[in-house]
C-alpha cells in the first residue's frame, strides 16, 4: 500500500531564504515521498481563491500579501496517514507555539510567516492537490 497524499506548500519567507532544500530532505526524513512539485509566484487572485476559506478572517488581506511576495513551492506528498503526519512535521501555526525540530519551529518567522503550508484533512488535500496539480502530473506508478 503506497500510501496516502497530502499538499503542502513551502512558503515564500522559506523559500526565499533558500529553505526549499533543507525542508525537502525533513520531509523526506519523516518518510514523505514527493509525488509532484512545482515553483510559481502566485497572483492575488490564486492566493485568495487558495485561502478563500479565511476570506472574512481579519488576517486575510495580509495572507494573500505574504503569499503573493516571492515564488512559493507547492508539493504533492505521500506516505502511511500523510495528512495527520505532515500536521505533526510541520508544527503549530504559530512558530513560538512549535514544538522542537518542526519546520515552523525550525524556519518560521511567525504567525502569519509561518514557512509552510500542509492540508488538514484528506478532502482538503485532494482539493489543495487538484487546484495546482492536474492528476496527470502526480506520480501515481
Ligand atoms: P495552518 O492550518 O496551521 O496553516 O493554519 P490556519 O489554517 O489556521 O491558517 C492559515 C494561514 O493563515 C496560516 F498559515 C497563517 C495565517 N494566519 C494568520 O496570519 N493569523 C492567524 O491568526 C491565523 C492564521
Amino acid at each position: 500500500m503506497a500510501g496516502s497524499r497530502t499538499l503542502t506548500i513551502i512558503k515564500p519567507d522559506a523559500f526565499g531564504a533558500g529553505k526549499a532544500g533543507l525542508i525537502l530532505a525533513l520531509l523526506e526524513q519523516h518518510g514523505f515521498t514527493i509525488k509532484a512539485a512545482r515553483v510559481l509566484h502566485l497572483t492575488s487572485a490564486q492566493a485568495g481563491a487558495f485561502y478563500a476559506v479565511h476570506k472574512a478572517r481579519p488576517f486575510f488581506g495580509e495572507l494573500v500579501e505574504f503569499m503573493t511576495s516571492g515564488p512559493c513551492m507547492p508539493l504533492v506528498l505521500e506516505r502511511a496517514d500523510a495528512v495527520a503526519t505532515l500536521r505533526t512535521v510541520i508544527g503549530a501555526t504559530d512558530p513560538a507555539e512549535a514544538a522542537e525540530g518542526t519546520v515552523r519551529k525550525l524556519y518560521a518567522e511567525s504567525k502569519g510567516r509561518n514557512a509552510i503550508h500542509a492540508s488538514d484533512s484528506d478532502e482538503n488535500a485532494a482539493v489543495e492537490a487538484a487546484f495546482f496539480f492536474p492528476e496527470c502530473d502526480i506520480v501515481s506508478r
